[in-house]
C-alpha cells in the first residue's frame, strides 16, 4: 500500500429489488396511499436533496453545519478520537467533513441506499483525505440488522445528522434507537477488560430539527425556486424506475405543511385528476385530489427527544444548539 493513499472500500448490501417493489405497492394499496421517502433517494434524488440543504429556506442543513463546525472539539471530546465512524443515510457525506479534523477516526463508514451516489461521495472524501480508512456500504440502513463483521474493531460512534430520524413516528424511531445500541455494543466482546462499559460502547451523534414557529418550518419545505417540489416529485420517477410502473409524474403536485397537533411537516403528491396507474400489472385508482403522503419530518423539543431516547436505553450525555434554538446535536450514550 502507497503512503498517503486512501484506503477505500466499497460493498454492496443493498436487498434485492425484489423487497423494494413489494414495499412500493403495499404502500400505494392503502386507503392513504404512501410512499418511503427513503425512495426519494435515487442518484437524481440524491443530487436534488443536496440542492435543497443550500436553500435560503433550508434552515436546518446550514444551522446544524455551523453547530458542528463551531463545537468540532468538544464534539470530537464526548465522542473520542480515533473511533470508527458510521454514518446511516451518508448521501454526499459533507457534514462529516466538519468532524474529521478533530474526530481523527480509524474508519469511515458511510452507508447509503443510493449507491452510485455514495460511490462517489467516498472517492471525492476519500481525496481530500487521503489517510482516511473510507469503507463505504450501500444499504437500505432502515432495514441492515447489524452493521457487516468486517469493520474493523474498536469503540463505535454512529453519526446520525440531518434531523434523518424525523422521518420516523416516535415508536418506530424508539425501534430503530434501539437498533442503533445494538450495533453499538459489539465493540464491547472485543475486550474483556474490566473498563467501564459506557466508556467502550461509543454513543450516536445525532442532529434534531426542533419544533417552532409554524411560518420557518412551511417555507422550509415550500421553497420559491421549486426545488422541493422537484424532489417530491420525483419519487414517482424512482418508482416508475424500480417497478416498471408508468405513472404520469404530470399529474400530481407537490403539497407540503406543518401538522401542528403531530408536529410533523407532512410531504404530499396531490393526484390533479381522476385517473387510473399500473404498478406491477396491478390497477391503483386515483380521485382528483387524492393524496400520496410521501414523507413525515417530526420536529422535537429537547424534553421530547430526551423522552424519546430514553425510551430506547439513552440518555443525551450533551446537547449543542444554535444561537436562535432552530436545530440541536446530541450525544447519546447507554
Ligand atoms: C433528510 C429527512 C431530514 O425531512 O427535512 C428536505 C428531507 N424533505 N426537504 C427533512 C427533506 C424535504 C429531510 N431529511
Amino acid at each position: 500500500e502507497t503512503a498517503g493513499e486512501a484506503k477505500l472500500s466499497f460493498q454492496d448490501h443493498h436487498a434485492s429489488s425484489n423487497d423494494d417493489q413489494l414495499e412500493i405497492l403495499q404502500g400505494l394499496r392503502q386507503a392513504q396511499k404512501t410512499i418511503n421517502p427513503k425512495f426519494f433517494y435515487d442518484t437524481h434524488g440524491s443530487e436534488l436533496f443536496e440542492l435543497i440543504t443550500a436553500l435560503p429556506e433550508y434552515y436546518p442543513a446550514r444551522t446544524e453545519r455551523s453547530i458542528l463546525r463551531d463545537n468540532a472539539d468538544e464534539i470530537a471530546d464526548y465522542c473520542g478520537r480515533e473511533v470508527v465512524l458510521i454514518e446511516p443515510g451518508s448521501g454526499s457525506s459533507e457534514k462529516v467533513r466538519l468532524l474529521l479534523p478533530a474526530l481523527q477516526p480509524k474508519a469511515y463508514v458511510p452507508m447509503d441506499i443510493a449507491g452510485e451516489f455514495l460511490q462517489r461521495a467516498a472517492i471525492k472524501l476519500g481525496g481530500e483525505f487521503p489517510a482516511l480508512d473510507v469503507q463505504a456500504i450501500c444499504a437500505d440502513f432502515s432495514q441492515l440488522p447489524n452493521p457487516p463483521a468486517t469493520l474493523p474493531h474498536g469503540k463505535r460512534v454512529i453519526f446520525y445528522p440531518g434531523s434523518t430520524l424525523g422521518n420516523m413516528t416516535p415508536d418506530e424511531a424508539v425501534i430503530f434507537l434501539s437498533k442503533l445500541r445494538s450495533w453499538l455494543l459489539p465493540s464491547l466482546r472485543e475486550c474483556s477488560d474490566s473498563v467501564h462499559e459506557h466508556e467502550l460502547a461509543g454513543g450516536v451523534l445525532i442532529g434534531i430539527d426542533l419544533h417552532k414557529e409554524n411560518d420557518i418550518l412551511t417555507a422550509a419545505y415550500n421553497d420559491q425556486q421549486g426545488v422541493t417540489a422537484e424532489f417530491n416529485l420525483n419519487v414517482l420517477a424512482n418508482v416508475n424506475r424500480l417497478t416498471g410502473a408508468n405513472i404520469d409524474v404530470n399529474k400530481f403536485k407537490h403539497h407540503a405543511f406543518y401538522n401542528e397537533q403531530l408536529r410533523r411537516i407532512e410531504m404530499h403528491l396531490i393526484s390533479q385528476q381522476a385517473h387510473n396507474v399500473s404498478v406491477l400489472d396491478e390497477q391503483l385508482s386515483f380521485a382528483q385530489g387524492e393524496s400520496i403522503h410521501t414523507e413525515n419530518s417530526y420536529k422535537y423539543t429537547i424534553e421530547s427527544f430526551s423522552e424519546l431516547v430514553a425510551r430506547a436505553g439513552f440518555r443525551i450525555t450533551k446537547s449543542w444548539l444554535d444561537g436562535d434554538q432552530l436545530f440541536s446535536v446530541h450525544y447519546l450514550q447507554l
